[in-house]
């Protein structure tokens, strides 16, 4: 199959998705992240990550101060700004690449943006705070649509659908509704089926395999599989086993219409995605 293209604006940068994959870092400025909680809290750490990653070969940074792994405690808003400002301050002036706020917080997400991040990586997809996608509006900023069921702390507690893909697709409509309605142009919006939050293995497999219905909403799909949960279960692989997984359900992902691709392991992925694209190309 052949994706979808799209020109995606972020603040003054510009991606060119669909030929290529692209690639967002992670960089968790939190104790207890599920796969690399407590290694970047210290912004010297974290700037020696961001640098890695886009040297690697990241298009994006994504900057988060909340764990949002199953059952994970919330943090306040100043909690949240306390961890992520320093480690902005010291990133944003020194990387080429755009960077997003991992946040469903206002106060966090607008200390970011007037650190000079570009994007809003809301895992509410906007149907939390309700004066959030006006503030991202009013900033010029892109957005990344998430969806979620439930709440972190409460999400995997017996997740259910009638039909998956259909519930998250009219999910993610009501989300772009949100964004399209306080004035967030079309070429500054994501969409993520939200892979693990608020979903068994069964329901995460089903939108994996139909991710091609996603894609057919008419934006650009971006996943996280990194690492996660479901991936890696059903063969006993703890989170730091689980790349060769990652890897996999990343090129099925690519392969599904998928743009961009939330990952930990910034190297390997560009590598193993180059292939997926080469064969995407090919006659
Ligand atoms: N997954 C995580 C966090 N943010 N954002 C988007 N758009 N899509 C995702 O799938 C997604 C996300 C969870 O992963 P991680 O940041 O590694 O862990 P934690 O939430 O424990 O910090």
């Amino acid at each position: 199959m052949t994706r979808l293209p799209y020109l995606l604006e972020a603040g003054p940068f510009r991606l060119q998705l669909g030929v290529e994959s692209k690639l967002m870092g992670v960089l968790n400025a939190t104790p207890d992240s599920f796969s690399d909680g407590g290694l970047y809290l210290d912004p010297a750490q974290a700037e020696i990550q961001a640098v890695r990653m886009q040297d690697e070969g990241a298009h994006i940074l994504d900057v988060g101060g909340e764990s949002t792994r199953p059952g994970a405690k919330p943090v306040s808003a100043r909690e949240e700004v306390r961890r992520v400002r320093p480690v902005l301050k010291r990133v944003i002036p020194i990387l080429k690449i755009p960077v997003s706020i991992d946040t469903t917080k206002l106060d966090v997400a607008k200390a970011a943006l007037d650190e000079g991040a570009v994007i809003v990586n809301d895992i509410r997809g906007l149907l939390g705070d309700k004066k959030m996608a006006r503030m991202i509006a009013r900033y010029g900023a892109s957005v990344v649509l998430m969806h979620m069921k439930g709440t972190p702390r409460t999400m995997q507690r017996r997740p259910s659908y009638r039909q998956v893909v259909r519930e998250v697709v009219l999910s993610l409509k009501k989300s772009i509704t949100a964004a399209r309605e306080a004035g967030i142009p079309k070429n500054r919006i994501l969409i993520d089926p939200g892979f693990g939050f608020g979903k068994t293995a069964d329901h995460n497999f089903s939108l994996l395999r139909h991710l091609d219905r996603i894609a057919a909403l008419g934006y650009p799909v971006l996943v996280g599989l990194s690492r996660k949960s479901f991936l890696g279960n059903f063969l006993e692989l703890a989170a730091d086993r689980r790349l060769g997984v990652s890897l996999a359900a990343s090129v099925m992902a690519a392969e599904r219409g998928s743009h961009v691709f939330r990952v930990h392991d910034v190297g390997e992925h560009r590598k193993c995605l180059a292939v997926a694209d080469r064969l995407m190309q090919s006659q």
